[in-house]
C-alpha cells in the first residue's frame, strides 16, 4: 500500500486544497476585547487576554485533517499552544471526564478528557506559516488531529470540563460523540 493510502482513513478522500466549512458567519475578532476561558470543574478558573495568551510557550507540529465530508488534507503545519502547555495551568477536579470547547457564537464540541489531554493537540494561532486566516478560525482554533476535523473548533474562546458528556453544536444533529476517522465514527446510529 502506498503511503497515502495508509494515512488515509476508510472512505476519504486526498485534497490539496484546504475546502472552508463552518455553520454560520466568520466572526469580527477584536483582540483588545478577546479572552480566553478555562472553567467548569477545575480547580481554578483561569481567563487569558489575548496578550497573555500569546506570551505561553509555542510549538510547531505537523498533522493530517480528516473532515467528515470525506476529504483529507495531509501534512498542515500548524504553530500554536499544545493543550498539555495550557493544561500545566489548569487543575481538573478529580470529576471531570469531559472537555467541551467554547467558540464564538455559541458553538461548541465535545470531547473525552483522554482525547482532549493527546499530546498532539493543539491550540493553533498560525497554519502553514501565517497566522490563521479568519476563516479557517482565525486569531485561535483547536486541532485534535485524532478525531474528525469538526472537533477542531474554529474561533475558539474557551474550554469547559465537565462530569458528563454534553453534545456540542454538530453532535447534538447527530454526529458523532467521539469522531474516530479510523473507525468511522461519523454519525450516531439511530
Ligand atoms: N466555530 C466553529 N468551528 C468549526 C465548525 C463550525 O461550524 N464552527 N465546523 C467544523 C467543521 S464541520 C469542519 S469540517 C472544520 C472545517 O475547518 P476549515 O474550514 O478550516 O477547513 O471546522 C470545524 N470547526
Ligand atoms: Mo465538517
Amino acid at each position: 500500500m502506498s503511503d497515502a493510502r495508509r494515512r488515509l482513513p476508510p472512505g476519504q478522500v486526498e485534497t490539496k486544497k484546504w475546502p472552508v466549512l463552518h455553520h454560520g458567519e466568520v466572526p469580527k475578532t477584536d483582540l483588545a476585547k478577546w479572552d480566553f476561558r478555562v472553567f467548569g470543574l477545575v480547580e481554578e478558573p483561569l481567563r487569558l487576554s489575548w496578550d497573555e495568551f500569546s506570551r505561553l510557550p509555542a510549538t510547531d507540529t505537523k498533522s493530517d485533517i480528516h473532515c467528515v465530508t470525506r476529504w483529507s488534507r495531509f501534512d498542515v503545519r500548524w504553530r500554536g499552544v499544545l493543550v498539555s502547555e495550557l493544561m500545566k495551568r489548569v487543575r481538573p477536579k478529580p470529576g471531570a471526564n469531559f472537555a467541551l470547547a467554547h467558540a464564538e457564537g455559541d458553538f461548541t464540541t465535545n470531547l473525552p478528557l483522554t482525547d482532549f489531554l493527546l499530546p498532539e493537540n493543539l491550540l493553533a494561532t498560525h497554519a502553514d506559516g501565517a497566522p490563521l486566516a479568519p476563516e479557517h478560525g482565525g486569531p485561535l482554533r483547536l486541532v485534535v488531529p485524532h478525531l474528525y476535523f469538526w472537533k477542531s473548533a474554529k474561533w475558539l474562546r474557551g474550554i469547559e470540563f465537565l462530569e458528563k458528556d454534553r453534545a456540542g453544536f454538530w453532535e447534538s444533529v447527530g454526529y458523532h460523540r467521539r469522531g474516530d476517522p479510523w473507525a468511522e465514527e461519523r454519525f450516531e446510529e439511530e
